[in-house]
């Protein structure tokens, strides 16, 4: 996104710098309004449509991967956060660990995240993995998130919810699948 908009900055400056400098001169009203017209037809109608196309040729299928749609592998791993002033609660229905301010998740399996907020309005968000979704008091919305490699991934609530908002960070910690298991069993003899 950056080097395509540093292009696109770039482009309009170089415009704006040539609309500035180039003499009056005398054109022709016809010669113009046939210059205006292809201003019109090719910045205005092609290049849009094109990189609108472009744009969401990419988009949909990744706004696709993170909708929580029924997958042919059978259940997704289900994790619960809750959102509150200034710190996230983490619960694993299936085996009944909780967590503060941290994840553990496989990596290379989609998970289903369902989230919520017990105050106000906080927004869940882990730029390395993709997609970011309010969390509503109230409501229960459901994000999809996949891990392709183990890693350290940090997240930050992306929703100004307070004084506190910028220190109401997170981490994900995307095991191997071996290591999630043995994390698992750590976790449930701890409780
Ligand atoms: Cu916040």
């Amino acid at each position: 996104m950056l080097g395509w908009f540093s292009l696109v900055l770039v482009a309009v400056i170089m415009l704006w710098l040539y609309a500035i400098r180039r003499s009056p001169g005398a054109t022709s009203e016809a010669r113009a309004r046939q210059v205006q017209k292809r201003w019109i037809i090719w910045g205005g109608l092609v290049l849009p449509i094109t990189s609108m196309a472009v744009i969401l040729a990419f988009g949909i299928p990744a706004g696709h991967r993170m909708l929580p749609l029924p997958l042919d592998e059978g259940e997704v791993l289900r994790i619960n956060v809750t959102a509150h002033q200034w710190w996230w609660e983490v619960y694993y229905p299936e085996s009944d660990i909780t967590l503060k301010d941290e994840l553990h998740i496989p990596a290379g399996v989609p998970l289903d995240l369902h989230l919520t907020s017990a105050d106000v309005i906080h927004s869940f968000w882990v730029p390395r993995l993709g997609g970011k979704l309010d969390m509503l008091p109230g409501r229960t919305n459901v994000l999809r998130l996949h891990a392709d490699e183990p890693g350290t991934y940090r997240g930050q609530c992306a929703e100004f919810c307070g004084t506190q908002h910028a220190h109401m960070k997170f981490t994900v910690t995307a095991h191997s699948p071996e290591d999630y298991q043995t994390w698992l069993r750590q976790e449930a003899s701890d409780e």
